[in-house]
Parts: C-alpha cells; sequence; structure tokens
C-alpha cells in the first residue's frame, strides 16, 4: 500500500517535485502527452510521450510486497550488500523474536461460538467491548467484539426467511489496538519484521488512538437490498444501531459479517469486529445429510501481531504493526500480516475430533494474507486425496465434491466448505498448515487430535453429487465491465474502471488508456472513467441481467500477493482466466510532476489459466494475480440499490481500490438522464 505521507494538494503529493529536480526520476527527460491528470481525458496530443522517468521498484522493496526473501536470491543479495541495518539486529528484535517462538503452539481448545437462530423474523447483535485471552499463555486482551466473543456468534437460517437485525453499537473506551510504522529493515539473522511481535521502538500513532468506536457491519455474501448492505459511510457511532434486513433469498451458503467502517476497515477488524458465521440453509443441503452439530465447525483464520511491554513480555494487547517499505515518492506501507494465526479467535488452537467425518467452514477473514491450507500428519505427508473433499465455495455447494490435490486456496474473503474423514487416523496428530513459503512465524495453523476409538456408529458416506450438474451460464444481457488493477508503484494501486472506446490517434502511452490484444489478435481500447471511491458512479446494472466482469491485473511482480476481488450482493461463477504480458503498461510523468500511466503497446495474450473446481462458482471473491485477467458471470437476481466492489485486502479497499456501482429496474435506467447507465460521453 502507498500513503501519501503529506497531504495532497491540487492532486499531487507534495514532494514529488523535489524529488524529480532531485534526479530521483532515474533517466529522467520527461512529460507525457497532454493528457490531464484525473478520470477526465485530454485523448490525443503531437509530441511522442517520454516514457522512462519513473523510479523502478527495487528487487527488496518488490520482495516486501509480498514476496518471501529467502524465495528471492536478488532482493537477499540486494539487502546484504547495503550491509546490515542498523537497529534491526538488536537486542529487542532478537527478544521479540524468542517471544514469538516462545509461545507454546495448540495449547487451546479451539473456541466454537455459540449459534442463534432467531425466530420471530428478528435478532440483536449488540457489539461490547470484552476481555478474551488469545492464548492461554498471554493476558487478556481488550477488544471491540460481536457480543463478547472473538469471533462473533453464528447466525443460522433458513433459506426464504427474512431476518431483520438491529447491530447495536454499545462500544466504549478508547481503540484497543495500538498501531505503529517501522521502516523495512532486513536482518538475515531474524524472522522478518512482519513476523516478530512489538514496536520495533516506534512511538504508537495519535491518528489510530484517536478513533471512535466507529462500524458498518457488512454481512458478506448476503443478497440483500442496498440499504442494508452496511454502506461503509453510513457506520454508526455508540448509541446506535445499524438496522439491516436481509431476506436470505438465496441458496444454502457460508456468510459472514464483519466491519466494513469508510476508511477503517483494516483497524476496526483488528480490534475484534473480523468475523462471525452467517450460515443459511436450504433443503438441496439437508437431503445430503451432511455431518451437522457438533460434527460442522466453522474454522475462521487470521493472522494478528501483538504488543510487547518495556520488559519484552507480552501485554496481551493487539498490534497493528505497518511495515514502511519505502518512503519516496510516497510513504509506501505493506498491508498487514502478522507472525500470529489465529482460528476462530485463538491463536493456534488444537480441536479433537472423532475418528469420522467432519464439515469444516472455512473463511479467511485476514487483512492480506493467502493461504494455501493442507491437513499434514506427524511426518508432514498431506492427507491421501479421498479424506479431504471440497463442497462448497463462497457462494454456496459446488456441483459435485471435488478433490483437494495441492492444497486449498483461499485468499482474504474466500470461503471453503470442506468434508475431512479422520476414520482411518485414530489416535494421529494432524496439523492444519500453510503451504505458502511466507506463512508467518509459523506455517501450522491448529491441530487435530484424532480420537482413538473407533466410531460405532453407522460412517457417513460422502455424496457423489451435490447439486447437480450446473445449467450453462446463460448469455449476459447486459454490459462487459472492465476492471483495471494498477500494479503498487510509483503510485498507490488503484482500481480503474474502464469503459470501451476508440483507439486514440496516438501516440502511446496515454494516460488512462489500456489497449489488450486477445487471444484472437484484435486489439480493443479502453479508457478509464473513475479510480476513486468518490468519482460519479459509472456501473449501472439492470435489475436481472447477467454481466460478465473482467478484472485484470498489470501487476508485473509474479510474487506479489494476489488481489481477491469482491462484489457485493451477486454471487457469479468464474468464466475464465487468462495470462497477459502487461511489461508495456507504463507510468510517466505528467506536466506538473504527477504520473501517468497506460499501456503503450496492446497488452499480449500469453496462455490460458487455470480455473479451480471453486472459482467456477458459486462465489462473490476471486483471486487475481499478477498479469491475470479473471472473467467472472454475475447475474443480478437480487434487491436493487447502491452497492459496492473491491479488493478484499482490507488495506487496499481502505485506501480507495473500491468503487460504487448501482443496480435498478431496468425501466427506471430507461428513464434516466443521458439514456441511463450513467454513460460518460465521448
Ligand atoms: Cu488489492
Amino acid at each position: 500500500m502507498i500513503r501519501p505521507n503529506r497531504t495532497r494538494q491540487n492532486g499531487l503529493p507534495a514532494g514529488w517535485g523535489r524529488l524529480a529536480r532531485r534526479g530521483f526520476l532515474a533517466g529522467a527527460g520527461v512529460v507525457g502527452t497532454g493528457a490531464a491528470f484525473g478520470t477526465g481525458l485530454a485523448l490525443g496530443g503531437s509530441a511522442p510521450p517520454a516514457v522512462a522517468a519513473v523510479p523502478g521498484r527495487s528487487a527488496l522493496l518488490t520482495a516486501a510486497l509480498g514476496t518471501p526473501l529467502r524465495d528471492l536470491p536478488e532482493a537477499v543479495r540486494e539487502a546484504l550488500e547495503r550491509g546490515a541495518p542498523s537497529g534491526t539486529a538488536s537486542a529487542a528484535a532478537r527478544r521479540a523474536a524468542a517471544a514469538a517462538a516462545g509461545l507454546t503452539p495448540y495449547r487451546d481448545p479451539l473456541p466454537v461460538p455459540p449459534v442463534l437462530r432467531p425466530r420471530d423474523g428478528r435478532l440483536t447483535v449488540a457489539m461490547r467491548p470484552a476481555r478474551v485471552r488469545l492464548h492461554h499463555e498471554l493476558p487478556a486482551t481488550r477488544l471491540w467484539t460481536y457480543e463478547g466473543g472473538h469471533l462473533g456468534p453464528t447466525i443460522e437460517v433458513r433459506r426464504g426467511s427474512r431476518l431483520r437485525v438491529a447491530w447495536e453499537n454499545d462500544l466504549s473506551g478508547g481503540f484497543p489496538v495500538a498501531a505503529v510504522r517501522v521502516p523495512f529493515a532486513y536482518d538475515p539473522q531474524l524472522p522478518l519484521m512482519w513476523d516478530r511481535p512489538g514496536r520495533e521502538g516506534a512511538a504508537p500513532r495519535a491518528d489510530v488512538a484517536a478513533l471512535p468506536p466507529w462500524t458498518a457491519v457488512h454481512l458478506h455474501g448476503a443478497v440483500t437490498g442496498g440499504g442494508n448492505d452496511g454502506w461503509a459511510e453510513n457506520a454508526v457511532l455508540p448509541g446506535a444501531a445499524q438496522l439491516s434486513e436481509y431476506p436470505n433469498d438465496q441458496p444454502a451458503a457460508g456468510l459472514w459479517y464483519h466491519d466494513h467502517a469508510m476508511h477503517i476497515t483494516h483497524l476496526n477488524v483488528m480490534t475484534g469486529l473480523a468475523a462471525g458465521a452467517y450460515l443459511i440453509r436450504d433443503e438441496t443441503e439437508a437431503r445430503l445429510r451432511l455431518p451437522s452439530g457438533d460434527r460442522e465447525i466453522p474454522l475462521v483464520i487470521m493472522d494478528r501481531n501483538l504488543d510487547l511491554g518495556a520488559d519484552g513480555a507480552f501485554t496481551g494487547g493487539l498490534l497493528y504493526k505497518g511495515i514502511v517499505v519505502a518512503d519516496d515518492p510516497y510513504e509506501l506501507v505493506r498491508p498487514f500480516t502478522g507472525p500470529f494465526t489465529l482460528v476462530n479467535g485463538v491463536i493456534w488452537p488444537h480441536l479433537d475430533v472423532a475418528a469420522g467425518w467432519y464439515r469444516f467452514r472455512l473463511l479467511n477473514a485476514s487483512n492480506n494474507r493467502p493461504y494455501r491450507l493442507r491437513i499434514l500428519d506427524e511426518e508432514g505427508t498431506p492427507l491421501p486425496a479421498g479424506a479431504v473433499r471440497l463442497i462448497g465455495a463462497d457462494a454456496g455447494l459446488l456441483p459435485a465434491p471435488a478433490p483437494v490435490a495441492d492444497g486449498l486456496s483461499l485468499t482474504p474473503g474466500e470461503r471453503a466448505d470442506l468434508l475431512v474423514d479422520f476414520s482411518a487416523l485414530r489416535g494421529r496428530r494432524l496439523r492444519l498448515a500453510n503451504a505458502l513459503p511466507e506463512p508467518g512465524a509459523r506455517a501450522e495453523l491448529m491441530e487435530f487430535r484424532v480420537a482413538s476409538r473407533a466410531e460405532g456408529a453407522v460412517p457417513f458416506r460422502p455424496p457423489a453429487a451435490l447439486t447437480g450438474p450446473r445449467p450453462p451460464a446463460g448469455p449476459a444481457t447486459g454490459p462487459e465491465r472492465l476492471v483495471v488493477v494498477t500494479p503498487v508503484y510509483p503510485r498507490d494501486p488503484e482500481l480503474w474502471e474502464m469503459v470501451e472506446t476508440e483507439a486514440p490517434p496516438g501516440p502511446f502511452p496515454v494516460d488512462g488508456i489500456v489497449q489488450i490484444e486477445d487471444e484472437a489478435g484484435r486489439v480493443r481500447t479502453y479508457r478509464r472513467v473513475a479510480s476513486n471511491f468518490t468519482d460519479p458512479v459509472r456501473f449501472t446494472v439492470a435489475a436481472g441481467d447477467r454481466e460478465n466482469w473482467r478484472f485484470l491485473s498489470l501487476e508485473k511482480s509474479m510474487g506479489s500477493y494476489p488481489h481477491p476481488m469482491h462484489l457485493h450482493t451477486v454471487a457469479f461463477e468464474g468464466v475464465s482466466r487468462e495470462v497477459y504480458d502487461v511489461s508495456s503498461f507504463t507510468f510517466f510523468e505528467l506536466p506538473g510532476g504527477d504520473y501517468g500511466a497506460g499501456t503503450s503497446t496492446p497488452l499480449k495474450w500469453l496462455r490460458k489459466g487455470e480455473l479451480s473446481a471453486a472459482e467456477k462458482g458459486p462465489k462473490d471473491v476471486i483471486a487475481l494475480a499478477p498479469a491475470e485477467l479473471v472473467t467472472v458471470s454475475a447475474h443480478f437476481t437480487g434487491p436493487p440499490g447502491r452497492f459496492m466492489h473491491h479488493c478484499h485486502i482490507y488495506e487496499h479497499e481502505d485506501m480507495m481500490m473500491m468503487r460504487p456501482f448501482v443496480v435498478q429496474p431496468r425501466a427506471v435506467i430507461a428513464l434516466a438522464p443521458h439514456g441511463g447507465a450513467h454513460a460518460p460521453r465521448h
């Protein structure tokens, strides 16, 4: 994440001019076409743009943005050549690393939150302060919670039974999480900075400490009207409640609620407002007789960091530790990852299981960290393929169970409905582990302790079919949408809404113009029509339409974490994943010192990528890795309203990789000015 370290004026961060004069912009010479900065575009221009005037990302910076350093020899070499950074190898840093390693794994039992089954269509959920133990060896932690637990209560409803929830804000006290910003330094002798606890000597941020308990609750995955969706700007203060009505008129699925307050979601979730499960049940699911009761367990995963006192001991307090990976021309802060993985709100817990089948409802509720999950035995061998079956994705059951061969990928916001068979594993201790190369201080998330006795009951047999063969997604009835995600440097990563346009006469690049040459060799030209949350609505969907939404990442560093792209109020199916050569997407300096960006030549199609069984849907988040173009088909069958689409890395969402879109009845759109659809005039 890049944050301007000084207030922007006239759209320009202070300091950029200074940097240019200082010659920071390698090979500077500069100046693009006459294209204006912003979402409007002055097309054309006669002088060819000079293109090389942008600072390159160092290998170390790239590594710090997502890729583990040990997998990037170039970055490590670069760090070593700079010499051991002063300060990081201090006794305090070593103590912090030792403290992280000293916390006993699998010490605490996995908490399973209570289940609320509202009978009369009404429910009040209070947000209130609580003191909660995150680990047996830690002092209690002060949190802001849903109903007192680090994980909120599970809400369970029948399909079609409408529920009205009063999300009551009864919070009080100061912001429960200390936040610091510390400059990145690399010491090969120590765990990475974000993998060790403690403030590294930094003072707590006064701007975060000043935050009031200002909360918006979003029921992620709910197909509901815009007024009930938890609009980020309509967050409420203590003494008020957010009233939301959920029709629950959608297939059985594992939804979840979490905070969505404008600008501060990445901080609010850390206080304890990160997640509660919301399960919709239906007849299709009931007929499958899946494991239920104490055999159906939510597993909500999130990584956190802990504060240390002056004596180097844990205080119990949580810590939002932002690692500043560059300070020119922006203060660029890596989205949060932490050394401690919590499942259901407890660090590295264990779960005693019977030697039979279980249904686990997994959710990645982390700010930023992706996982590839495997269950490993004592020797580190994954369970045999038949013992783990994926039966559902974000928005409901799959047509048929899918094997989980190479681990289960979950980016933030993604869910998995998983059947696991422990019957051949009596007396064993198994670990749920993250197979990605930079998993935090410990790759294992939790331990399953399998009973040594055989099950007496008739064994469960997983069904061969679930919802049955999926009817092919019908053709799109509405416009095709293109959403572009720009690289992380030298500007903030941005989410651009694009519309197709005539190719400008050139030369290229032109700020906000992206050309794409598809598999068939056809070149299409798109122009940016919005890039900030406060830009006017550009995507108006006719209620009932089916639309293809395409997400394109222009990130070039293949090790960067994926952007989990999320649409509110609709479930979608993955249609295709393609990989492009995005090297022609170029930043260049605009008159006045800001940067423009566009393609110098059309992006070239390279190859088809894979869609997993889960990604074929039903989904509401899809992982967008660097250089990918992912297409999903979304059928907007729900109520109308104003909704959001965004990257589900909370830091990215909060820095405006989020946009409003509108769903309206077709007849209403027809009466709108400009022919509806808020179409920008060319
Ligand atoms: Cu993102």
